[in-house]
């Protein structure tokens, strides 16, 4: 969808480089209206043509990336090639995305000043006229997906591959999702990675510990979906080229279960690439800055397309015959997460900021149930004041967590409900990771959080125990004792099954943590065949979901690991049985 953008009587050049925004600093270096947009001054939603000439002018992000030899580098950042356009606006005040979460205080050209309102109202004005005037266009495609998060990804690339012409959606200038942002890794039982290093493992015995840490709230068939198919999930990752090699336990479970990228990288930046390589290569058509506003059915309530607004193109629709909603959890929405657990509002988010459950809301609307939505999880360890999660990981690789006085107070690898119910009941609701060289050297994502500012370190326990502020003696007799649990394979205090590693120098480090929100359990009800099932417990016809936006899976307690499982195992059979779904109804012609 392309919108005709001006150097027109609504803006004009002469207000363009008066402009303090890129349009304006553009024009006074005689860049022109067409030097930017093309020839047709045309924009897309995705505003492909607009990033090309950035790119043509300014370099590639690495080039750009290579110019500083700052640590943190907004041109090389986890969220991998995005477009220019995220951060960098012509026509209004540019913004480092990386501000949304991190507090760098990031400078970025034309932030915009006086001439603000100028802008505002030639976006105003352009988009009335164009609401005005033009009749709302119609596209068509077999399968429309809303959210272009891991399993929406997941659910297109699988549709495509069964043959279906797949739009998948995304509100946000960039893809991702949450799943961007995941630290750990992918759950899964009896893989060949996990045989490969002797590791005894079970579907069933994955069953059973997801439901024991969902309280035996989760709904048992889908997790026997998620667990039974787990090992197929990750040989479908390797298959689109994701390394998924190294294995670490996660909390809740007996064995090292959670798969990632080797030396413990984070997994959501690389399956991401992995993801968006695979989209570009097939071809399938994403757009970024489309929101669905509304999800369309017929008289009889089956799903007929979409209405979209696109950032550039205004309101239309999408015809399709089948829709899969994969539009991600609420844990950014303050206010969603206030009606439900008002005592959660004022926590900060683990989330990108587009996770505010919109997909909820617009599956709702065409008589989906909605189930758990109460159930909001809190993770423990987020870095002190900020809204970066540390990795669970972490305490995976053999980390633990001393309170204010410098003392364990619970094994780090319970549940997360657990974890941060202990948290919540020390000395200013905080704690310490504390770690040593071996751990960190396990686990590349430490490297990343010393960069952030978020880790303190020193040459002895004592040492690092003033730079805490805690007793020197309790912590060097806490790491004393926990170096013995580790020697004998038994941590009589707290019952802590797995000490891959001692605490132990040349360096020992600290980090400050907090809990946070993270994770959303409730959302739209589906089934195994991830239809999505409504108030009169039928399905929707012609509507699927898969990942954060459904509940059931994880009950009232997600364990660590598993949402990469939810969204690659139930994307895939919502991707196939959509595709299905519209062979079985498309009429063949005579
Ligand atoms: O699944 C998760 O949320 C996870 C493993 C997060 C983390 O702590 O790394």
């Amino acid at each position: 969808m392309f919108l005709l953008l001006a150097c027109s009587p609504a803006f004009s050049a002469d207000q363009a480089s008066k402009s303090t925004f890129l349009s304006g600093i553009h024009k006074k270096n005689q860049i022109s209206c067409a030097d930017c947009h093309g020839k047709s001054l045309a924009v897309n939603d995705s505003e492909t043509a607009l990033n090309k000439n950035c790119v043509e002018c300014h370099g590639t992000l690495e080039k750009l990336a290579s110019k500083s030899k700052e640590h943190i580098n907004p041109h090389n950042s986890h969220l991998g090639e995005v477009n220019c356009t995220t951060c960098h606006k012509g026509h209004g005040p540019s913004k480092a995305y990386c501000n949304y979460c991190h507090s760098f205080g990031m400078k970025i050209p034309a932030m915009g000043s006086a001439e603000q309102s100028n802008d505002k109202k030639w976006t105003q004005e352009t988009s009335q006229k164009k609401s005005k005037k033009e009749k709302m266009k119609t596209e068509s495609a077999d399968v429309v997906v809303i959210g272009a998060g891991g399993a929406g990804y997941v659910a297109s690339i699988t549709a495509h591959d069964a043959g279906a012409k797949v739009i998948l959606l995304e509100k946000m200038p960039i893809t991702g999702g949450n799943s961007m942002l995941a630290a750990g890794g992918i759950n899964a039982a009896a893989t060949r990675f996990q045989k490969a290093r002797s590791i005894q493992d079970d579907p069933a015995e994955m069953v059973k510990e997801t439901m024991k840490g969902g309280r035996e709230k989760n709904d048992p068939e889908l997790v026997k979906v998620l667990a039974y198919r787990s090992s197929d999930a990750v040989d479908f990752l390797a298959s689109l080229g994701a390394d998924m090699t190294d294995l670490v336990r996660s909390g809740g479970v007996h064995a090292d279960r959670t798969h990632r990228p080797v030396g413990g990288a984070a997994v959501g930046p690389h399956l991401v690439k992995v993801y968006r390589e695979n989209a570009a290569k097939r071809k399938i058509d994403v757009r970024v800055n489309s929101e669905v506003v509304k999800i369309l059915s017929d008289n009889n309530g089956t799903v007929t397309g979409v209405q979209v607004k696109g950032k550039h193109s205004g309101l239309y629709t999408i015809k399709a015959k089948a829709v899969i909603d994969t539009a991600g959890g609420f844990a950014a929405n303050n206010e969603l997460v206030g009606f439900y657990k008002p005592q959660f509002k004022e926590t900060a988010s683990s989330n990108q900021p587009g996770a505010t459950g919109e997909g909820v809301v617009l599956a709702e609307k065409i008589g989906a149930k909605v189930i758990d939505m109460e159930q909001i999880q809190i993770h423990p360890t987020m870095g002190g004041e900020t809204k970066v999660l540390i990795s669970e990981t972490v305490r995976g690789s053999g980390a633990i967590l001393v309170n204010h006085a410098g003392k364990r107070f619970v094994n780090e690898l319970t549940t997360r409900d657990k974890a941060s119910a202990a948290i919540f009941e020390q000395p200013d609701k905080s704690a310490f990771l504390i770690l040593g060289e071996d751990i960190r050297k396990s686990n590349v994502q430490i490297d990343g959080y010393i960069v952030l500012g978020l880790v303190q370190e020193s040459d002895s326990i004592e040492g690092l125990a003033s730079k805490m502020g805690v007793p020197a003696a309790a912590l060097a007799a806490t790491v004393d004792s926990y170096n013995k649990a580790f020697d004998a394979k038994n941590d009589p205090e707290f019952k802590r099954q797995d000490i891959p590693r001692k605490i132990a120098g040349p360096k020992y480090y600290s980090i400050w943590v907090k809990p946070g929100r993270h994770h959303t359990m409730g959302g739209v009800k589906i089934n195994t065949e991830a239809q999505v099932i409504s108030t009169k417990g039928t399905p929707v016809v012609g509507l699927y979901a898969a990942g954060e936006v459904t509940g059931g899976v994880h009950g009232w307690n997600r364990l660590g690991g598993n949402a990469i499982t939810d969204t690659v195992v139930f994307g895939r059979i919502a991707g196939a049985n959509a595709a299905k779904f519209i062979k079985q109804h498309t009429v063949k012609k005579p």
